[in-house]
């Protein structure tokens, strides 16, 4: 079967696009295209021609696998050509998604129609780039600034609703998907029979009512606050202005041009690779690849407390029944309430409809009795982090689950091998480690103990994907993947603030590294109790007895950060502002004379170096250790959980990017002016460094 085919339905020649799995235009495609075009034309029974495409989506953009690599003729622009310039009429009908490149080619047809389910966007600037096949200036000439700019700038899809609404598209198809095709000829016919000429948008247009200036001018505005750090979606809106004020030939080079030079950019290289490493981190390892997931529709959830609702409000989206275990009537009533409320709220806001509201409220229910979970098909703990309280839930589950029942903890550090081992059934047992909202936040990570069996590990990657979670595997260590490595970026925050740092000018040099925040807010956020309990389960010993010195003094005053009114910060009635406390400056030098450290001046560059090379040195220990699968697998932990800046990539790619012998020496450095105890370059840092290899490299090998 060739990836384009041109077939004859009547007068009409129906070109087809077949390049699994979502038709990205490769080489292949874009040959096949221009091919089955010109033989098309050259067909005098054929009098329009119709461009679809097979398997469950239209054209998903560019294919970004070759990004990077010397150009392969024939080039998007010829495509374009070959399609505007057809002297026949032709018609693009869209299902699934019309994105990036593939709404270009749409664009580029003189008409357009949709299935009702379809998606049309332009979602470029996501990958660092802006749309390069004349997007930037068709688009604006079609549906006016105002849209294209929301469109083009935020890298969002809108519906074919919307699309038809905006003119976007010319038809709306409705019913079944496989309507597409049988509409997509008649709607041809009937431009046949009504002698509409093709309609060329290159030669329209952008309608101007003189609000253009300010509109850009917020355009700039909004990205640079919303999409902090970013560069594409600013040279976009050069892209846009060209589309107003130069003639199409002018404004399509200008955007090649801008094009290029995003796809010059680390940023682009790194958007690209949280791309590919988000798709890669849902592969399973080897040994689990062709383990059947075990089939599931009823969870049990212990434990009704922000993590527990915040799961159950997960599953339940994803209409999954839910049967909550609390430990008395208070605990339920109050579970119960805030479960209900949350699908209110949603209702409210219009997250999800009346319809939804009423599926999920009927699909959740709560009790004090354990022997409720007899038939739910996966089990997940989510009460105190304590390993006793863990160990004895356990220990109950195995009497009453049903057997093959999957038993999840959510535990965030403890050990799951333990946990599993009061069980007669460890093969059943895995973590699946939610991060708080846990209805919000994209992040699990499934944590895969040493008696897990395959199908546990591939059901629970089924559950991820059903919920709508990013999940990556992890294997168990103290605090597994993300929490291990957060540590050292909270030890140097402390330590950092100890030897003269202001707690606000760490903040803001991680938020000008690209965080949203930094790492003392987010403490004061969390609560500052929580990590001090959990330092009290631990020895000592793996702790820096420095780090937290200035932080339990303030718990052990009751300033446990927001929740309390101050923290690290203090916080006015009312307000999540956090405001710099001289009293906290005070403490914060007693502490350090206390620890015989003179105070000094310490620069931006070195706040965020400690910080994000702590997380880069534990980051290859992880792998290393194999905790983790793959570097990539790391930086989508921080870049779903922690809020590492996506253009960056995570922190493996950006100690690649900076190249690792330059990230060794500067670990280096610190051991020698901070101490080597934990400033020595891992093992396998060295190893890739001195190998003039990157952790992209670790991961294809
Ligand atoms: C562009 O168009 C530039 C232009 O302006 C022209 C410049 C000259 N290329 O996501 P999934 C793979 S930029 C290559 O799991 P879903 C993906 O890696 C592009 N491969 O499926 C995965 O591979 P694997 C603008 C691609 O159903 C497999 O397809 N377009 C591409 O959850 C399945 O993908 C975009 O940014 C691609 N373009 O979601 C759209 N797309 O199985 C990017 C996907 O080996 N794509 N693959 O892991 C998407 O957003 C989603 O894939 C989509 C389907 C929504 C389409």
């Amino acid at each position: 079967m060739s990836t384009v085919s041109l077939h004859k339905q009547g007068r009409i020649g129906v070109i087809a696009v077949d390049h699994p799995p979502v038709n990205a235009i490769s080489q292949a495609v874009r040959e096949g295209i221009i091919t089955q075009i010109n033989a098309a034309n050259a067909d005098d029974h054929i009098a329009a021609i119709v461009l679809i495409a097979k398997g469950r989506t239209f054209m998903a953009g560019a294919d970004i696998t070759e990004f990077g690599l010397p150009p392969k003729s024939p080039g998007f622009p010829q495509v374009i050509d070959a399609l505007e310039q057809s002297p026949k009429p032709v018609i693009a009908a869209i299902h699934g998604t019309a994105l990036g490149g593939g709404l270009e080619l749409a664009l580029a047809c003189h008409f357009r129609i949709a299935h009702e389910g379809a998606k049309l966007g332009l979602p470029e600037v996501t990958l660092g780039i802006i749309p390069g096949a004349q997007g930037t200036q068709r688009l604006p000439r079609l549906v006016g600034l105002p849209l294209a700019l929301d469109m083009i700038v935020s890298g969002k899809p809108i519906t074919a609703q919307k699309a038809h609404q905006a003119g976007l598209v010319d038809g709306l198809v409705k019913g079944e998907a496989d309507a597409l095709p049988r509409a997509a000829i008649a709607y041809a016919d009937k431009i046949i029979s009504d002698g509409t000429a093709p309609r060329r948008l290159s030669q329209m247009e952008v309608a101007q009512n003189g609000s253009e200036a300010d509109l850009l001018a917020k355009a700039r505005a909004d990205a640079t606050k919303k999409m902090r750090g970013m560069l594409a979606p600013q040279k976009a809106i050069d892209a846009l202005e060209a589309a107003l004020t130069l003639p199409f030939e002018d404004g399509a080079a200008k955007e090649r041009s801008i094009l290029i030079a995003c796809m010059a950019s680390p940023q682009s290289k790194a958007l690209q690779h949280a791309f590919f490493a988000e798709r890669k981190a849902a592969r399973l390892p080897k040994h689990a690849q062709n383990a059947t997931p075990r089939p599931f529709n009823q969870i049990g959830i212990i434990g009704g407390g922000t993590m527990g609702c915040g799961i159950a409000l997960a599953c339940l989206g994803a209409g999954l029944y839910v049967t909550m275990i609390e430990r008395d009537a208070e605990a339920l009533k109050r579970a119960r309430n805030s479960i209900h409320k949350s699908l209110d709220e949603n209702l409210a806001r219009g997250r999800i409809d009346k319809a939804a509201h009423t599926t999920q409220e009927a699909l959740f229910s709560i009790t004090t009795d354990m022997t409720a979970l007899s038939k739910a098909d996966i089990i997940i703990e989510a009460v105190f982090e304590k390993m006793e309280v863990k160990k004895s839930i356990f220990r109950d589950l195995d009497k009453v689950a049903k057997k093959g029942a999957i038993l999840a903890t959510n535990t965030s550090y403890l050990n799951v091998d333990d946990i599993a081992s009061v069980t007669g059934r460890p093969a059943d047992i895995l973590g699946l480690h939610f991060f708080s909202p846990a209805n919000i936040m994209k992040l699990l990570e499934v944590v895969e103990a040493k008696k897990t069996a395959p199908d546990v590990l591939a059901t629970a990657m089924l559950l991820a994907k059903k919920i709508r979670k990013i999940a990556v595997i992890a294997r168990v260590c103290h605090g597994f993947i993300g929490n291990r490595m957060l540590e050292g970026y909270l030890r140097e925050a402390g330590l950092l603030m100890l030897e003269g740092a202001a707690p606000q000018q760490i903040d803001k040099a991680i938020r000008d590294f690209g965080y949203p925040m930094g790492p003392l807010q987010m403490i004061d956020m969390a609560g500052m109790d929580i990590g001090y309990m959990l330092r009290k389960q631990f020895p000592a010993s793996r702790f820096d007895p420095n780090a937290y010195r200035v932080m339990n003094r303030l718990v052990e005053m009751d300033r446990k950060g927001q929740k309390t009114g101050a923290g690290i910060y203090r916080y006015e009635a009312g307000n999540r502002t956090p405001l710099p406390d001289s009293a906290v400056d005070k403490i914060t030098e007693e502490e350090a004379q206390k620890a015989g450290i003179t105070r000094r001046t310490i620069s931006d560059e070195e706040i965020i170096d400690r910080c994000i090379l702590s997380l880069v040195n534990e980051g290859a220990r992880i792998l290393e250790d194999r905790i983790a699968m793959r570097a990539s697998d790391i930086d989508v932990t921080y870049l779903y959980g922690y809020g590492f800046p996506r253009w960056r990539g995570g922190p493996m790619f950006y100690a690649s990017q900076r190249g690792l012998d330059k990230i060794c020496d500067r670990i280096k450095q610190f051991g020698e002016t901070v101490g080597t105890r934990w400033w020595t370059p891992a093992p396998l840092l060295q190893k890739l460094a001195q190998e003039g290899k990157t952790f992209t490299d670790f991961d294809a090998e």
